[in-house]
């Protein structure tokens, strides 16, 4: 069962990088749904995108998975499609622990294969649909294009990249007002002003957003001539690229 997220609701002497640890996991779907404007809608969302472009016989990916919510999102919209299997790859050993858990509570002819590594290290084949649903934002910039490069050539000819990310605006004026409507979120959603202050602290340096226009160039690089926005929500959202 997840339990409200209060991580940050006590003043804290020294406010740490945020971290995947323990104590987030067993907050974090409560954590991420009144975080991220949308995220629910974005779930379903991959449901869809996946009923319409997963092929028979293909791979899908769901890199930087938590808790696995794409992975069953993706699995709903497989509906047992013929020869397809699911591989979800996070890094933080609580997260992948707990998302064995999840993913093997529900019975399924689809195969999940649950790993713990670093998305960088995995070899992307034969895929038709991959998910990075706010994970590509907690990689090191150097890192992005090489990673969006493999997920480009292991995908099949058609095969979609779902890319939801926070983003940076380049005109300041509405960059300033899609950040207040964004912390007006989090205040309605019952977080303090303590601990929006405390988080915002927790994430400097270990959450870094591009603008749109960023991604769309670095998309194009790695090879997708295809991109569009499917999805956003003030400075959250989804691009849909196509191979
Ligand atoms: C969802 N997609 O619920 N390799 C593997 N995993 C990583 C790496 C890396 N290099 N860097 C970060 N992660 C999920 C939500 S959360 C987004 C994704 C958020 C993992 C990290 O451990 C964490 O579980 C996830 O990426 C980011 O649809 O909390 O804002």
């Amino acid at each position: 069962m997840s339990q409200t997220d209060n991580i940050y609701s006590k003043p804290l002497t020294q406010v740490d990088g945020f971290t995947f640890d323990e104590q987030v996991v067993q907050v974090f779907p409560d954590m991420i749904k009144r975080s991220v404007p949308g995220y629910e809608k974005i779930i379903h969302m991959i449901a869809m995108i996946t009923e319409r472009c997963a092929v028979e016989n293909s791979n899908l990916y769901d890199l930087g998975c938590s808790l696995g919510a794409a992975t069953l999102s993706m699995r709903r919209g497989l509906n047992n499609k013929k020869g397809c299997q699911i591989i979800a790859v996070d890094n933080s050993a609580a997260m992948v622990e707990r998302c064995q858990q999840y993913i093997h509570a529900y019975k399924s002819d689809t195969a999940v294969a649950v790993l713990c590594d670093d998305i960088c290290n995995i070899q992307i084949e034969n895929a038709s649909v991959v998910v990075l649903n706010f994970t590509l934002q907690f990689l090191t910039p150097e890192k992005r294009l090489t990673l969006l490069t493999n997920i480009y050539n292991g995908l099949l000819p058609g095969g979609v990249l779902v890319l939801s990310e926070k983003f940076l605006f380049d005109d300041s004026v509405s960059h300033q007002l899609l950040i207040d409507l964004h912390l007006d979120f989090k205040r309605s959603q019952g977080y303090s002003e303590l601990e929006i202050s405390q988080k915002r602290s927790s994430l400097e340096n270990v959450l870094i957003s591009d603008t749109l226009e960023a991604h769309f160039a670095r998309l194009k690089t790695a090879g997708f001539s295809h991109n569009n926005l499917c999805y956003q929500c003030f400075n959250f959202g989804s691009i849909i690229s196509i191979k």
